[in-house]
């Protein structure tokens, strides 16, 4: 895009943000929309650009805001039955109705637009789909999606579609043990098939898994997370070896099924090395490191193999594995997405035998509203930067990025949420750093368009740049969604 035609978008995306925020009353108010009229005059810095076509959008997924779980012949989920399970969610809650996007789903685009975000990722509910996991689909379910994705084009938004955010189909939970049984992994291809036949002819980018440790370790193994098992350490990677192998069957079923140009790949939470001190040693170390903390997931997708490492350190309880399943599990993808929050480690190169020493994070660690929301702006540069330096991989999206914050309304019904704008200005001046210096990120997904069921924070914590009233299911722009805003019309930080 030349630099008219860049503002020229601005313009007419700003005059279109005045114009929905108006007839949808978001809450933000005629003196926000001016002073971005002024910013907008304002030479712009062009060091502080991102690639020309990067993509902009926010993510969600669907048991955090659909609602609707008994409607249109949606089966149950293991997150129905984990969220209705005394004890589990923080605040007794559970996703029933959330942010009832299943209705709502029109006025969401709206939001989306008004942001001027020119992408979208959100999750399909395999329940929905497929009520019993397998079988016969519910054709329902997949008309959703088609009003969704109709909705979305309409508005000039590019449809990402992740296959599996976590809500397993509550009968191959009864039937496998749910990932425990190869399946599951099976059952999950086929239904990833069927649903890239159906709708890659609207969406050209499909993520498989979200985060396939987060699902493993709180899962299965600490129990914290849907179907809430503590499995022993032999079973526990079993179920990542099958959670894996399911990925992998999936890009080959979306291949297999997609229309030709479909682009695949995962969406995952790479346990992120940041280098504690950036010299040569230390950078070289944290690549070591990064190999051998994501031996269970990243590492045997793009290499096919498990390190020595992991399999020396898991001994007696190795996974059982072939080495057909290693193909699998490494079919080739057309990127790599990261959910990018915090760092997992900082890293020091060490004369061991593993040539690195993962510091422990001192207790005095700066965080935003979680304690495990720790505050490293650099873990944005590191993450894709590690994957495009160890893997070669060529195309990265950041699949989330965001923080939950504590802001109350004002007096006059604003949420400024500046804290989260002092989060994201700080990630993204560091996934700037990355995209300057020719890392091959195409597009960011913040986390999240708008407050929505935490999981097992339930409705307490709020990740939106539109707040969410959940009694009246009231939208409001949050100041954090004028600075995104300003960033997406200027592709540029501000
Ligand atoms: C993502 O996970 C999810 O993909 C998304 O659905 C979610 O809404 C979003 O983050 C915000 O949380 O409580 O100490 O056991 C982010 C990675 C890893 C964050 C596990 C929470 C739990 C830490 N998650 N972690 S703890």
């Amino acid at each position: 895009m030349t630099k008219g035609a860049a503002v020229l978008f601005n313009r007419f995306s700003r005059r279109h943000f005045a114009r929905i925020a108006g007839s949808l009353a978001l809450g933000m108010s005629a003196n926000q929309v001016d002073a971005g009229e002024a910013a907008d005059r304002e030479n712009r810095d062009g060091a502080s650009g991102f690639p020309n076509g990067f993509r902009w959008g926010t993510a969600t997924s669907a048991y955090q805001i659909e609602g609707a779980v008994d409607e249109d012949a949606r089966g149950p989920s293991i997150w129905d039955s984990h969220a209705h399970r005394p004890g589990t969610i923080e605040d007794r809650s559970n996703a029933d109705h959330a942010n009832d996007h299943y209705h709502l789903y029109k006025d969401d685009v709206q939001l989306m637009k008004a942001l001027g975000a020119k992408a979208y990722r959100f999750s399909i509910a395999w329940p929905r789909v497929f009520p019993e996991g397998t079988g016969s689909p519910n054709p329902k379910g997949l008309d959703f999606y088609n009003r969704l994705l109709d909705e979305l084009l309409e508005s000039g938004i590019e449809p990402f579609a992740t296959m599996y955010h976590w809500d397993l189909p509550q009968a191959l939970q009864d039937r496998h043990g749910g990932w425990m049984s190869r399946d599951t992994s099976k059952a999950f291809a086929d239904y990833a098939g069927y649903v890239a036949e159906r709708l890659s002819d609207r969406v050209k980018h499909i993520f498989t898994i979200n985060e396939c440790s987060r699902l493993v370790h709180l899962g299965y193994g600490i129990g914290a997370d849907a179907p809430g098992l503590k499995l022993p350490q032999q079973q526990l990677n079993q179920v990542r070896h099958h959670v894996a192998l399911g990925h992998g069957l999936a890009v080959q079923a979306i291949r297999a099924h997609g229309r030709a140009g479909t682009k695949v790949g995962p969406a995952e939470n790479l346990v992120i090395c940041v280098p504690a001190i950036e010299t040569v040693a230390n950078i070289r170390a944290a690549e070591i490191a990064t190999r051998e903390v994501n031996a269970g997931y990243l590492t045997a997708m793009l290499e096919g193999k498990y390190t020595e490492a992991y399999l020396a350190g898991a001994g007696k309880d190795a996974p059982t594995f072939t080495a057909e399943d290693l193909r699998i599990i490494s079919s080739p993808i057309d990127f790599v997405g990261l959910n990018v929050y915090t760092p997992h480690h900082y890293v020091v190169a060490a004369d061991n035998d593993s040539d690195f020493t993962l510091a422990p994070l001192p207790a005095s660690f700066p965080h935003m509203d979680a304690p495990w929301l720790k505050i490293a702006p650099e873990a944005m540069y590191w993450a894709p930067r590690h994957v495009a330096k160890i893997w070669g991989v060529r195309s990265i999206y950041i699949t989330e990025n965001g923080t939950s914050a504590a802001d109350q309304p004002t007096a006059d019904g604003h949420f400024h949420d500046v804290d989260r704008i002092m989060y994201l200005r700080n990630y993204l001046t560091h996934l700037q750093r990355a995209t300057s210096e020719g890392v091959p990120v195409n597009g960011y997904f913040l986390w999240s368009l708008m407050d929505n069921f935490e999981w097992t924070d339930g409705f307490e914590k709020r990740f939106g740049l539109y707040h969410v009233d959940f009694k009246t299911q009231r939208r409001t722009a949050r100041l954090s969604a004028s600075y995104y805003r300003e960033l997406i019309a200027r592709n540029a930080l501000v």
